[in-house]
C-alpha cells in the first residue's frame, strides 16, 4: 500500500510538472506597471479597438457598416477578417504608447481611425478616439459607425441617456477607478440609436449587435429606411431571471464626410486642463505624428539613405503595424504531456506580445516574436524588455515555454480545437535570444533585468539541451514529428518553424537537425555572454565552452556537410522517393472510397543518409553565422544562394532549391506547400544580415558575400514595396516566380523586418 502510495505522489509529481510555473523571480512585476501603457490598441484582432492590460478589461470596439451596400447585404465591420474584402488597412503610425494612426479602405467610402493618449491620474489617464469619414466614389453612401464598451469582470456601468440618446456611459471598476465615457455628438448625424443589452461574452457582441438591429423610419424624410439598434433590450435567463447589462453601443448614422470622437476620461485624472477634443485633440495628435516622424527618422535613418516619401510611409506603415498589432492576452494554455490522457489547463497568465497578422494569427507565436522584437527593440527597449519578459514568465519547471498561445476565449474561437493543444516535448526555435543579444550588444539592457531574466533563460537552454538531443553527442532532433503517418509526402516539422520544409522522409531518432543544432550554438554564445555580464562566472565558463564545442566547424562539417550535395543537411531515415498516390479501398468495387497515400517507390526504401534538400534549413550555419569565414564551404552557400536553379529569385532566396524534388509539391491532398519554394522574410532578413556579416570581416569570400548583400537587399525591397503599393498589403509570403505577395495579409509580424533591411541596422 505504501508503494503504491509513494507511486501515485511520483507519478503526481510528474504530471504536475506540467503547469508548475519556474521557481524563480517573474520578469514582470505586476504591480510596477508602466501606466503609460496600460491603455493601448491591444485588441489585435480588431480593426479599432481599445483595452487596457488588465486581465478583465473595459472593452471598447468598433463597428461599422454601409447603410446602402454596394451588394445589398448587410456586412457589419468588426474582427479584422480577409473575407471582408478590404483594399487596404492598417496604421500609418502608431508609437505603441501615445498615438496611433490608422487608414481603412472600404469599398466606397474611406475610414480613419485615430486615438491620442493623455498620461494623468492612478488609473492609466485619458484617451480619445476620432473615426473620420470619407467619400469614395459613391456621394450618396450613409455609414453607420457603431462604438461599444463592455468589461469582462465585474464593474459597474451607467448609461446616461438624454431624451433617448446616449451621450455618456459612466462606470466603475478596480482597475480604472471611476470613468466616463463621452459620445458628443457629431454633426452630420443623419439618425442616432443605441443598444444596452446583456452580452454573455465579448465576442459575441457581433452577434447580440445583430439580434438588436430593426428598421427605422426618418423623421425627415418618411420614405427613407434604415437599420438601427433597439434601445434598452431585457433579456432573460432560463428561469426566467433578468440578465444584467453590461454591453453599451452607441451607433451614429452618418453623411460622409464626417468626424466623430469618442472620449474617455479617468475620475482619478483631476488636473486634466480641457477636454481631449476637437482642436485640443487635433493639437495633440499632430504633436505625436511629428514627433513620430522625428523619431521614426532618428532610429532607421531612411531619408538619410536616400529613400523617397513613399517609401518612407511604406517602411512606417510596416513597423507601425508591427507596433499596433500588439496584443494583450489573458488565459491559459491548454497543454498535455505524455503522462496525460486528456489536455489539461496550463496557469493563468498574461501575455503582452506582438502579432504575426491581426485577422489569422492575433495571438502569441514563440519564434516569430523574436524576429518581432528585433524590430520593436530599435524602436522602443521598454516594450521589447516587457514584451520578452512576458514570454520567459511563461516557462514552466521543466523549462519549457508553449509555442504558440491561445489565451483566452476570444482567442479559443479563432482556432479548430485540435490545433489547440501543445505537448510539453514539442520545441520551436528559441529565436528570443536574437533580439536579446542585440541589445546586450548595444548595451541598453540593465544588470537588473539580465539578472531577471538570466535564471528563464537558463531553464529554458537545459531544456533544449536535454529534451531535444540527438542520438550523437553535438546533435540535434526537434521533437514531435510523426513517424506513423500515411498521409503526407514528407511529414510536418511544426516544431522547427517551416513546418512542411522536407526532413528525412522516415522520422526517427536517428535524425539530426543542423537548424536546431545552429539556433543551440547560437544560443549557448548568448548565454556565455550574459553570465558573464551579471558576474557569473562558472556558468559563463560552461557556456562559452559548450558555444565553441556547437561552433567547431571541424565539428558541424563531420554531422552536418554533405558531399554529394555539397550543402549542409539534415540526416536520418531518408528517401527521395516517394509520392503521394489514390488508393482504391475497395479494389474491384465499383465506385469504391479512395484514400490518398504517400508510397515509396523505390525498392530499397529508406535508409540512414543525408536528406540533401537544399534551402532554408542548409542555410543555418551561414545564417546564424556560425560558419567560419575562411572555410570554403562559404563559398558553396554562397553559390547556391546566386544560382537561379536553386535558391536565387529577383523577389528573394526561396525556402526550397527549385530544383529539389519536393519543391512546390503538396503535402497531402489539401496541404499546399507552404515552406517549399516561397519567398520568406524572416529567413531572407537572416540571410542579409549574415551577408552583411561576412561582408565586414575580413576573408576571402568578403567581396562576393558584399555582392549578393547589394542585390538581394535591392531585390527584396523593391518588390515588397511594390507589392505594398500594388495590394495594399504586406504579406506572409512572396511568390517566387511573380513576386506577388501569398497567404495571410496584411502580416506584419516578420514580414516588417523590411525595415530594418532598408535601414540596415541589424
Ligand atoms: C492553425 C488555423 C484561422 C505558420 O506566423 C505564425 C506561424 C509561424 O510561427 C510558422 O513558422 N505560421 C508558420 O509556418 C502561422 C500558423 C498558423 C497556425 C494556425 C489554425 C486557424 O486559423
Amino acid at each position: 500500500l505504501c508503494l503504491l502510495g509513494a507511486y501515485k505522489l511520483w507519478n503526481y509529481r510528474l504530471y504536475a510538472r506540467l503547469y508548475t510555473p519556474l521557481n524563480a523571480p517573474l520578469v514582470i512585476n505586476k504591480t510596477e506597471m508602466d501606466m503609460s501603457r496600460f491603455w493601448g490598441t491591444y485588441r489585435s484582432n480588431l480593426y479599432f479597438g481599445l483595452r487596457t492590460r488588465s486581465p478583465k478589461s473595459l472593452m471598447t470596439g468598433l463597428m461599422w457598416f454601409p447603410q446602402f451596400a454596394p451588394d445589398g447585404q448587410l456586412a457589419i465591420r468588426h474582427t479584422c477578417e480577409q473575407s471582408d474584402g478590404l483594399h487596404k488597412y492598417g496604421w500609418l503610425k502608431h508609437d505603441g504608447t501615445n498615438f496611433g494612426s490608422q487608414e481603412i479602405v472600404d469599398k466606397d467610402f474611406l475610414l480613419n481611425t485615430e486615438f491620442v493618449k493623455r498620461v494623468g491620474g492612478q488609473h492609466g489617464g485619458d484617451w480619445t478616439a476620432r473615426i473620420s469619414g470619407k467619400e469614395m466614389g459613391n456621394p450618396n453612401q450613409v455609414v453607420s459607425l457603431l462604438f461599444y464598451a463592455t468589461h469582462e469582470g465585474k464593474a459597474h456601468l451607467q448609461p446616461v441617456i438624454q431624451k433617448n440618446i446616449l451621450t455618456a456611459l459612466r462606470g466603475n471598476s478596480p482597475e480604472l477607478g471611476s470613468f466616463t465615457l463621452h459620445f458628443p455628438r457629431p454633426p452630420k448625424v443623419v439618425f442616432s440609436s443605441f443598444l444596452a443589452a446583456h452580452a454573455p461574452h465579448v465576442h459575441s457582441v457581433k452577434d447580440i449587435v445583430m439580434q438588436n438591429m430593426r428598421m427605422a423610419k426618418l423623421k425627415s424624410n418618411k420614405n427613407m429606411q434604415l437599420l438601427a439598434l433597439a434601445g434598452h433590450v431585457t433579456q432573460r435567463d432560463e428561469d426566467g431571471n433578468e440578465l444584467p447589462v453590461n454591453l453599451f453601443v452607441q451607433q451614429w448614422t452618418l453623411q460622409l464626410p464626417f468626424d466623430v470622437e469618442i472620449v474617455f476620461e479617468s475620475g482619478s485624472f483631476v488636473t486634466r486642463a480641457e477636454r481631449l477634443l476637437g482642436s485640443s485633440f487635433t493639437n495633440l495628435r499632430d504633436k505625436y505624428s511629428s514627433e513620430f516622424d522625428r523619431k521614426f527618422e532618428e532610429r532607421f535613418t531612411l531619408k538619410a539613405k536616400g529613400f523617397g516619401n513613399d517609401e518612407v510611409q511604406f517602411a512606417q506603415a510596416g513597423l507601425s503595424n508591427m507596433v499596433g498589432g500588439i496584443g494583450y492576452f489573458y488565459g491559459s494554455s491548454r497543454v498535455i504531456s505524455r503522462y496525460f490522457k486528456e489536455p489539461t489547463d496550463y496557469w493563468n497568465s498574461a501575455l503582452y506580445t506582438a502579432v504575426p497578422s491581426r485577422p489569422f494569427f492575433p495571438r502569441g507565436f514563440l519564434w516569430d516574436e523574436g524576429f518581432h522584437q528585433l524590430l520593436i527593440s530599435q524602436w522602443d527597449t521598454n516594450i521589447s524588455k516587457d514584451i520578452i519578459g512576458h514570454w520567459l514568465d511563461l516557462i514552466n519547471i521543466e523549462g519549457w515555454i508553449p509555442r504558440e498561445q491561445i489565451l483566452g476565449d476570444e482567442a479559443r474561437t479563432k482556432v479548430p480545437s485540435d490545433f489547440v493543444v501543445q505537448h510539453n516535448e514539442n520545441a520551436n526555435p528559441p529565436t528570443l535570444i536574437l533580439p536579446i543579444k542585440s541589445m546586450v550588444d548595444k548595451g541598453v539592457l540593465d544588470k537588473e533585468y539580465l539578472r531577471k531574466i538570466f535564471p528563464r533563460l537558463k531553464a529554458w537552454f537545459n531544456w533544449f539541451n536535454t529534451t531535444q538531443l540527438g542520438n550523437l553527442p553535438s546533435t540535434y532532433r526537434w521533437h514531435g514529428r510523426d513517424a506513423k503517418t500515411d498521409k503526407e509526402l514528407n511529414p510536418k516539422t511544426l516544431t522547427s518553424g517551416l513546418d512542411d520544409y522536407p526532413r528525412a522522409s522516415h522520422p526517427s531518432e536517428d535524425e539530426r537537425h543542423v537548424d536546431l543544432r545552429c539556433w543551440m550554438a547560437s544560443a549557448s554564445g548568448l548565454m556565455a555572454d550574459i553570465a558573464q555580464a551579471v558576474g557569473e562566472k562558472s556558468d559563463a565558463l560552461l557556456y562559452r565552452s559548450t558555444n565553441h564545442y556547437l561552433s567547431d566547424n571541424a565539428l558541424l562539417d563531420k554531422y552536418h556537410w554533405s558531399s554529394k550535395a555539397d550543402s549542409y543537411s539534415d540526416y536520418g531515415n531518408h528517401t527521395k522517393f516517394v509520392k503521394l498516390i489514390q488508393r482504391v479501398l475497395q479494389p474491384g468495387q465499383p465506385g469504391s472510397p479512395k484514400k490518398t497515400v504517400r508510397i515509396v517507390t523505390a525498392k530499397q526504401g529508406p535508409s540512414l543518409r543525408y536528406v540533401n534538400a537544399v534551402g532554408y534549413v542548409s542555410l543555418f550555419p551561414f545564417l546564424l553565422q556560425i560558419l567560419d569565414p575562411a572555410s570554403p564551404k562559404l563559398e558553396k552557400v554562397l553559390k547556391d544562394l546566386k544560382d537561379p536553379e536553386k535558391l536565387w529569385s529577383k523577389f528573394g532566396l526561396r525556402s526550397l532549391s527549385k530544383s529539389d524534388p519536393i519543391y512546390k509539391k503538396y503535402n497531402t491532398e489539401h496541404d499546399a506547400p507552404y515552406w517549399r519554394g516561397a519567398v520568406w522574410i524572416n529567413i531572407n532578413f537572416l540571410a542579409v544580415r549574415a551577408l552583411s556579416h561576412y561582408a565586414s570581416t575580413p576573408g576571402p569570400y568578403q567581396g562576393t558575400a558584399q555582392a549578393i548583400y547589394t542585390d538581394l537587399r535591392h531585390n527584396l525591397i523593391t518588390n515588397m514595396f511594390s507589392e505594398y503599393q500594388r495590394s495594399g498589403f504586406i504579406w506572409e509570403q512572396y511568390d517566387d516566380r511573380t513576386g506577388h505577395g501569398k497567404g495571410s495579409h496584411p502580416f506584419t509580424g516578420w514580414s516588417s523586418l523590411v525595415v530594418l533591411m532598408m535601414s540596415e541596422h541589424f
